[in-house]
């Protein structure tokens, strides 16, 4: 990192109450793409629960050109203030005052996306985690919350919608072809969650009325032209509405919703009070545009900053290292939402495959961190899978403890004592506890400790006493983990004719239960199950009731045996999941024909749903396997994964071509769950009939030609191209010229292309990135291209040459210059270096140092590579 000062360290232990307060905000926007005037009159008044010595006060501000500064409308001169490229030191103060400024920005030429920025021809922001500090000077921290009052004025014409949190108070002409309106946002509010949009936007309105009767206004705004891509997204928040009404009994508050969608943005979406601005992914979608994947994701992500609104919102966090409180929270809500919408069993294998692929990864890697981060150099590196996923796997686990019905108790303590205020995740174990009377104090290792823990269990039957011993020993090798974890661990028993044997523990109050829950809570605990009648194969952590990794020594037949009879429907699918990594990376070749005997009985089953055979049938990938090899041998995964799968591709020819004609004869265009589940495993059939069919190649070609669903063309785009069949040019040739104008298609048609293993996939994406549907400035495309490649193109990312390393640095050091956010995100795709073996390990270490003597690096990328730098060293 050269030319530059060190990065700054910030600690949670630091944590001091602001020294002032804000009590409104009055915010005056006029609006030019390169010189934006913003005007600001903060009512400022000493806080009580500070020392109230303070005589200076230092306010956030980068970026910002000063334009004027008042206290008490006195102009300041010099000497009363102080600027640096942090912010504005005011030196001195009284207990009461209002601060004006007046600042100027340049949007169009921020290319950070933080902050005020213009996507397309129209201004947005984003705020949190701290870009509110490059709008104007102010207390830039989740604790200040103010009432708002915001005035936007710009060019009629251009800027016919000015958007702003709260609600409309007032709008009108101006000179010049100018107008304006007025916003006030009636909730106190800490700054990253204000937003402002302005544009010109195709309108889809609605309305949805609460349980107690009140009308509230939908608003969903997209670009011109895109209203046949919205009905889902605005169908989905209907939903998402009822259902927290119902399962939390929580009713939205101000009189308007409103969502803007734009097509730069940095992440997902955001939750901003009123007034959420989404990335098109996460809105625009019609059958012809849109995956069944896509959908669910949309439903989703609509859901999750719609449950925001009380989970972040209405409670807020009281500083960064409390941003779990309101994510784990709240993805553990979306979660719920979309098990209560879809299904239950799949939505929690598909969960589960998130943590054990990319959350234990980070837990063994150089940015691990608990849930409730300790410190950090930029906060935006913290907005991980960590504290998101493994948060939810926390509050899932209060569920579990608690009961639905305590769960809920717990809730309404949590908003009976914090609503309007910023908390802390002790604030919100607390809640929990008191409500259910429940002793939470051991189970809080869980927000400070990092790393996975391991649960092992040996386990033996006692015939004469009727009695199942089991042994746990938990165990975490991450040097923050000293204390033992509190692990609900959920389970059933199996016995030798498939059926469920009940159990009791004196311990735990169960009696005669076929499934039961206890608590592991020692570093060694044996457990007694009493009553078990027979010999049984214990199915346990059922649903992955704990974020743990489970080892128990099953036979390979105990395996298969819980793949078809396992009770769980969650630990059948581990369970085949397991039996696939004797093969891949215990390396037992014998192993094969049970799975595919196995995968028969299961695929020939006609009770199974069809979205469960369609996730057993998947391989582990090569992520997941690289964690869980503890030799991470990369090589031999990806050839013994190919291995595997061709021989599955063969061994059930017959089956998969029956399933192919079967489920294609019946598909329909609708999107409901068995429809869907019907393609998932239609779709995962026509992969496997590579290995075999001779028709592949025409079947796949008229799968292509046929479609109405992009789910059904991207299929046959995708494993023309994965299988590198003849046609695979002139399909991706096709599907260009047919989608080039929709760059969420062509994100997707980037993304095939960049994840097929083929020696020849670096040249691409050199071609790829200059061709006009790339941009390199816009994230979702760096993360369709550059993202995907490192991510979930194993063999060619990890290229014994060293040459997909070198692909990747480049691309942060190019990204670097404009976008820190997305640079530093592209850099953790280098986290799990490690593991590699010494040569790949060499390369990484050499792209890296020519990442971190760039020239003005900054503290994102430099946080993520210093770290992965030492862990290689
Ligand atoms: N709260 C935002 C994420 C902000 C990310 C800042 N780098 C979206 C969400 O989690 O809902
Ligand atoms: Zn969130």
């Amino acid at each position: 990192m050269k030319n530059a000062s060190a990065p700054v360290t910030h600690y949670r232990k630091d944590y001091l109450p602001p020294d002032f307060l804000i009590e409104t905000v009055k915010l005056k926007f006029e609006l030019d793409p390169n010189a934006t005037l913003v005007s600001s009159e903060l009512m400022l008044r000493r806080n009580p629960q500070s020392d109230g010595l303070a005589q200076k006060l230092f306010l956030n501000g980068e970026g910002l050109t000063l334009k004027a500064i008042f206290i008490d409308d006195e102009e300041l001169t010099e000497k009363d203030y102080d600027i640096d490229e942090s912010g504005l030191t005011l030196n001195r103060v009284s207990d009461r005052f209002v601060l004006k400024t007046c600042v100027e920005i340049d949007p169009a030429n921020n290319a950070a996306l933080e902050g005020l920025y213009v996507s397309g021809d129209k201004f947005c922001t984003q705020c949190e985690a701290e870009g509110f500090r490059k709008i104007t000077f102010y207390m830039d921290r989740p604790d200040v919350l103010a009432e708002f009052f915001v005035r936007i004025e710009a060019d009629k014409t251009q800027y016919p919608l000015l958007l702003s949190n709260g609600n409309k108070l007032d709008s009108g002409d101006l000179s010049e072809n100018k107008h304006y309106t007025e916003w006030h946002d009636p909730f106190l509010k800490p700054c990253y969650l204000f937003a402002l949009v302005a544009g010109d936007l195709d309108l889809l309105a609605d309305e949805f009325v609460t349980h107690s009767g009140r009308k509230i206004a939908l608003e969903l705004y997209v670009d011109k032209g895109k209203l046949d891509q919205s009905q889902f997204a605005m169908e989905s928040l209907k939903n998402a509405m009822a259902w927290d009404e119902k399962r939390y009994n929580l009713e939205y508050d101000l009189d308007l919703y409103m969502i803007v969608a734009v097509g730069d943005f940095n992440m997902g979406a955001m939750e901003n009070k009123g007034l959420n601005i989404f990335n098109t992914k996460y809105v625009l979608a019609n059958p012809a545009t849109g995956t069944d994947q896509d959908f669910e994701n949309i439903e989703s992500v609509i859901g999750h900053e719609y449950f925001h609104n009380w989970t972040g919102n209405r409670v807020t966090c009281r500083d960064w290292f409390q941003l779990s409180l309101k994510e784990g929270l709240t993805v553990f809500r979306d979660q719920q939402f979309t098990e209560d919408m879809r299904s239950k069993a799949v939505k929690r294998i598909d969960d589960v495959k998130v943590i054990r692929s990319y959350q234990f990864a980070e837990d063994a890697g150089p940015m691990a961190h608990p849930i409730r981060p300790d410190a950090y150099i930029e906060m935006n590196n913290f907005y991980t899978v960590t504290v998101y996923n493994k948060g939810a796997e926390v509050i899932r686990m209060l569920h579990t403890l608690l009961g639905e019905e305590g769960f809920q108790k717990g809730m309404s303590l949590y908003f009976k004592r914090h609503d309007g205020s910023a908390a802390t995740c002790d604030d919100f174990v607390a809640a929990m506890s008191d409500a259910n009377q429940f002793n939470l104090d051991q189970f809080k290792y869980w927000y400070s400790q990092a790393g996975t823990p391991t649960l092992r269990v040996d386990y033996d039957y006692d015939e004469s006493n009727q009695c199942l011993k089991l042994h746990f020993s938990q165990n975490n090798a991450h040097e923050s983990a000293s204390e033992p974890y509190f692990i609900p661990v959920k389970l059933g028993l199996v016995g030798t004719k498939g059926n469920q044997v009940s159990f009791s523990s004196a311990e735990f109050g169960l009696t005669n239960v076929e499934e039961g829950l206890i608590i592991v809570t020692q570093p060694n605990q044996t457990v007694n199950l009493e009553g078990v009648s027979e010999e049984v194969i214990p199915s346990l952590l059922r649903d992955f009731t704990a974020p743990v990794k489970l080892d128990i020594n099953y036979s390979d037949q105990q395996l298969a045996y819980l793949f078809a009879n396992d009770g769980n429907t969650f630990n059948r699918w581990d369970a085949g999941q397991r039996l696939m990594q004797r093969f891949l990376i215990d390396e037992e070749d014998s192993i094969k024909e049970s799975i595919a005997e196995a995968f028969r009985a299961l695929l020939n089953d006609q009770s199974i749903d069809n979205a469960f055979k369609a996730r057993c049938v998947q391989i582990p990938d090569l992520k997941t396997l690289f964690e869980n090899d503890p030799n991470g041998r990369i090589d031999s995964l990806i050839e013994r994964r190919k291995t595997l799968k061709k021989f599955l591709g063969i061994a059930l020819e017959d089956t998969w071509s029956r399933l192919y004609n079967q489920l294609h004869r019946a598909s329909d265009l609708d999107l409901d769950g068995v429809s869907v589940a019907n393609r998932a495993l239609k779709n995962a059939s026509l992969d496997y009939m590579a290995f075999s069919s001779e028709q592949h190649e025409a079947i796949v070609i008229k799968q292509f030609e046929d479609a109405k669903l992009m789910t059904e063309e991207l299929s046959a785009f995708s494993i023309a191209n994965h299988h590198e069949l003849e046609v695979a040019s002139k399909i991706t040739q096709a599907f260009y010229d047919k989608w080039h104008s929709e760059p969420l298609v062509m994100d997707k048609w980037l993304a095939i292309q960049a994840s097929v293993d083929s020696l020849d996939t670096l040249n691409r994406i050199q071609t790829l990135r200059h061709d006009r549907v790339f941009n390199i400035k816009n994230p979702n495309k760096v993360r369709a291209l550059f993202s995907t490649f490192a991510a979930l193109n194993f063999s060619q990312f990890h290229r014994i040459d060293g040459a997909g390393y070198r692909l990747i640095a480049e691309a942060i050091i190019e990204i670097d210059e404009f976008n820190n956010q997305v640079a530093a995100n592209l850099a953790k795709q280098f986290s799990s270096a490690a593991k590699l073996d010494d040569a790949r390990k060499m390369h990484v270490q050499q792209q890296l140092k020519k990442v971190i003597d760039k020239e003005n690096l900054s503290k994102d990328v430099f946080e993520v590579v210093s770290k992965t730098l030492e862990s290689i060293e």
